[in-house]
C-alpha cells in the first residue's frame, strides 16, 4: 500500500482543511440522503479528532456517527488519469461518497483505505467528498465494544467508563489523518514490497511490484549509488534484486536511507515512478536475543499514544518532532505504537532518526468469552492492511499482534480455542512477512502461562506490581517481577520484553517515603523495574508506560488523564525523566555476556 506522492508521473491534492460537519446520533443521514450533501453551520478540521475540537458544541464524549463534507477542486490535468482517493484513517468505521456515489467502506481501525474514483469526478470542476465516520466499536471487532449493559450484566458497575470503552485511552473520533487525491497514469505501480538482507559487506535488496500494466512493460529499479536492475512485467507482477557493495546498513547510530526509484517504462515513455526510502538491515531472533544486523539489541523506550490537547489522536508533526527530540534527550532507542498503528509520518521519521518501532495492531482487550470467527477474520484483515502499509519501514522491527487479550482474566482464555486463535493469527502474520518477529502484550491477570506465548517469537508482558498490586511496596514488587521473569524463562527459550510498567504521577507531588502518585515514587518504581529487567538473561527490553500523560474515558481512577507519563501531556519532564536519562546514559550490559569472565 503506497503512500501517495508527487513526482514527474504523479500528482496529488491534499484535502486537509475545514470540512462541513454534522453529528448524526440517530443515523438519519442515511435515509435523508446526506451522502449527496447536507446542511450544517459546524466545521471540523481534518486531520483532527472531533472531541476536544468541538467540546463546546457537545461533542466531547460523543460516540456515534458523524458526517463530513468537502467540495474540492480537481485539477484539469487529472483528466484521463487514474485517480486514487486515500483516507489516512477515519476511526473506527467509515463510508465514503464521491459526487453521490459510494466508493469505499471501511471497518479496519486506525489504518488507511482507498478507492479509485476517476469515474466519479470531472477534472476542472469541484468534486464533493462526503464521509460518514463512526467512533463506535462492535462486539466482534479486535477491540471489542462495551456498553452500560455489559457492566451491569457482569456486575462490574464500578468499572463503568464514560464514554463506555474497555481500553484505557480516549475513544477519539473523526478523520485523524489526511485525505488525499492522487493522480497517476492507467499504467502504474500499485504496490512495492522491499526486503533486504546482509551478505558480508553487501546489501541485497529485493523489490517486488504489483502493477497495473500490460505484460512486457519494463519494470526498472535504481538506487542512488548507480545500481540498476530491470525486468519485464508478467501477469501484473515484477521482481528484481539489486546488490549494494560496501553497503551502509541502516542502524540506530547510522540510519542511512537509500532513495530507491521504481519505474515502469513503455518503450521510451516513462509511465510511472515511485520513490521509496529504504534501509538495508536484518532483524532476527535467535535463542533469547534480538539481533539487528547481527548485533544484539536491548530495547529501551516507551509505550506511547497519539494524544495531545485539542488535536486528540490526529497526526501532529510539530509534536512528533518534539517527541523524537525528547526520546533522544532521554536516551530511548525504541517505542511501541500502543495500542494501534500510528500515522505514516511517525514511521518515516523513525526511519530517518534510527528509532526502532514495535508496530502494534489496534487490538486491545479481546474478550475470549465473545471472540468469534468474525473476530479472527477482523484480525486477519487488519494484519493484511497493517503489514501492507508498514512493511517497507526499516524502523519497524516487530509486529505486536494484540495488547492484553483476556484482560478480565476470563477462564475461557486458557483453552484450546485460544491456542487455535493465536496460532492462526501468528501463522497469518508469518505468511505475510517472514522478516520480522512477532510479539503480543500479555496482561498480569492471565499470568505467565499465556497460550499465546507458544506462538510468538518474543514474549512480552505488561506488569504493575507496586502499583495496582502491592501498592507502595517496591521490594515486594521487584521480587515478584523477578520471580515471574524466571518462571517464563524456565518454560520458554525465548526473549522476554517488559512492554509496560509504570506509576501514575502528579507532577509537583513529593514525599520523603514511598508514596503513590509522587514524582519520587514513579522514579524509584521505574528504576527498580529497569535494574531487575536489565539483569535478567532472557530480557531484551524495557518499555516504560507511558511516554506522556494521555486522556482516558472518565473513571474514578483517572484524573482526566492517565498520569503514567514520564512527561506531562504537554511534554514537561517529571523526575522520572531525569532518572531515566541518567540510567540510559549507561550502555546496557548483557548479564549473560559477563559469565565466565
Ligand atoms: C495496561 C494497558 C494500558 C493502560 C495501563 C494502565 O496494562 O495496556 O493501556 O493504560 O495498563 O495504566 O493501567
Amino acid at each position: 500500500m503506497l503512500y501517495p506522492q508527487r513526482n514527474v508521473c504523479r500528482d496529488l491534492v491534499d484535502c486537509s482543511g475545514l470540512w462541513r460537519f454534522r453529528a448524526d446520533p440517530d443515523g438519519v443521514g442515511f435515509t435523508e440522503g446526506w451522502s449527496t450533501g447536507f446542511e450544517s453551520d459546524m466545521v471540523c478540521a481534518v486531520p483532527g479528532s472531533w472531541n476536544e475540537q468541538l467540546q463546546e458544541y457537545g461533542l466531547m464524549n460523543y460516540v456515534g456517527g458523524a458526517w463530513y463534507q468537502m467540495d474540492i477542486f480537481v485539477p484539469v490535468h487529472f483528466a484521463g488519469r487514474t485517480v486514487r482517493l486515500r483516507v489516512g484513517s477515519a476511526d473506527f468505521q467509515a463510508k465514503v461518497w464521491v459526487n453521490g456515489t459510494l466508493v469505499a467502506e471501511n471497518d479496519i481501525l486506525s489504518l488507511p483505505f482507498e478507492a479509485m474514483v476517476e469515474d466519479h469526478i470531472a477534472p476542472g470542476n469541484k468534486a464533493r467528498i462526503v464521509i460518514w465516520v463512526s467512533n463506535a466499536l462492535w462486539p466482534d471487532a479486535i477491540t471489542p465494544s462495551v456498553t452500560l449493559d455489559t457492566y451491569v450484566r457482569e456486575e462490574r458497575i464500578r468499572d463503568e467508563q464514560f464514554p463506555a470503552t474497555r481500553p484505557d485511552f480516549f475513544p477519539f473520533g473523526g478523520i485523524q489523518r489526511p485525505v488525499l487525491l492522487e493522480a497517476m497514469n492507467a499504467v502504474h505501480i500499485d504496490d512495492l514490497t522491499v526486503t533486504t538482507e546482509i551478505d558480508g559487506t553487501t546489501g541485497v535488496v529485493s523489490a517486488e511490484a504489483a502493477v497495473s500494466a500490460p505484460d512486457g512493460t519494463l519494470f526498472r529499479v535504481s538506487l542512488p549509488g548507480g545500481e540498476v536492475a530491470e525486468t519485464a512485467v508478467w501477469s501484473g507482477n515484477a521482481m528484481v534484486t539489486l546488490r549494494i557493495g560496501n553497503c551502509r546498513f541502516w542502524s540506530m547510530t547510522d540510519p542511512h536511507l537509500h532513495a530507491l526509484k521504481a519505474e515502469l517504462w513503455q518503450a521510451s515513455l516513462l509511465a510511472d515512478q515511485y520513490e521509496l526510502n529504504i534501509g538495508v538491515r536484518e532483524v532476527k531472533v535467535v535463542g533469547k536475543r534480538l539481533y539487528l544486523n547481527g548485533e544484539p539489541v536491548f530495547l529501551r523506550g516507551f509505550g506511547k499514544h497519539e494524544d495531545f490537547p485539542v488535536h486528540g489522536r490526529a497526526v501532529n508533526q510539530p509534536l512528533m518532532v518534539k517527541d523524537f527530540g525528547l526520546m533522544k534527550w532521554i536516551g530511548a532507542n525504541s517505542f511501541r505504537t500502543s495500542h494501534y498503528p500510528y500515522a505514516e509520518d511517525i514511521l518515516d521519521y523513525a526511519d530517518r532518526t534510527g528509532v526502532l518501532v514495535i508496530s502494534e495492531l489496534p487490538s486491545v482487550n479481546l474478550d475470549f468469552r465473545i471472540v468469534s470467527d468474525a473476530t479472527l477474520d477482523h484480525h486477519r484483515r487488519t494484519l493484511d492492511r497493517q503489514i501492507a502499509r508498514d512493511k517497507n519501514h526499516p524502523s519497524v522491527i516487530m509486529w505486536s499482534v494484540a495488547n492484553e487479550p483476556g484482560y478480565l482474566g476470563e477462564a475461557e482464555y486458557k483453552s484450546d480455542k485460544t491456542h487455535a486463535y493465536w496460532k492462526a493469527v501468528c501463522d497469518h502474520t508469518r505468511a505475510l512477512d517472514v522478516t520480522r518477529p512477532i510479539t503480543m502484550a500479555n496482561v498480569g491477570r492471565i499470568g505467565h502461562d499465556d497460550p499465546a506465548f507458544h506462538y510468538v517469537d518474543v514474549i512480552s508482558i505488561n506488569r504493575y506490581y507496586g502499583w495496582y498490586d502491592m501498592p507502595g511496596q517496591l521490594d515486594r514488587a521487584g521480587a515478584r517481577l523477578k520471580a515471574e521473569l524466571d518462571a517464563i524463562a524456565a518454560d520458554h527459550d525465548k526473549p522476554i520484553m517488559v512492554l509496560e510498567f509504570g506509576a501514575d504521577t502528579v507532577a509537583g507531588l513529593h514525599s520523603t517515603t514511598d508514596q503513590l502518585f509522587t514524582e519520587e515514587y514513579q522514579a524509584d518504581f521505574i528504576e527498580t523495574y529497569c535494574r531487575i529487567i536489565e539483569a535478567h538473561p532472557n530480557a531484551i527490553g524495557t518499555h516504560v508506560w507511558n511516554f506522556a500523560d494521555f486522556r482516558t474515558s472518565q473513571h474514578h481512577r483517572r484524573v482526566v488523564l492517565n498520569l503514567k507519563g514520564v512527561f506531562t501531556r504537554t511534554r514537561d519532564p517529571k523526575r522520572a525523566a531525569f532518572k531515566l536519562r541518567e540510567m540510559w546514559a549507561v550502555p546496557y550490559r548483557d548479564p549473560a555476556a559477563g559469565e565466565g569472565k
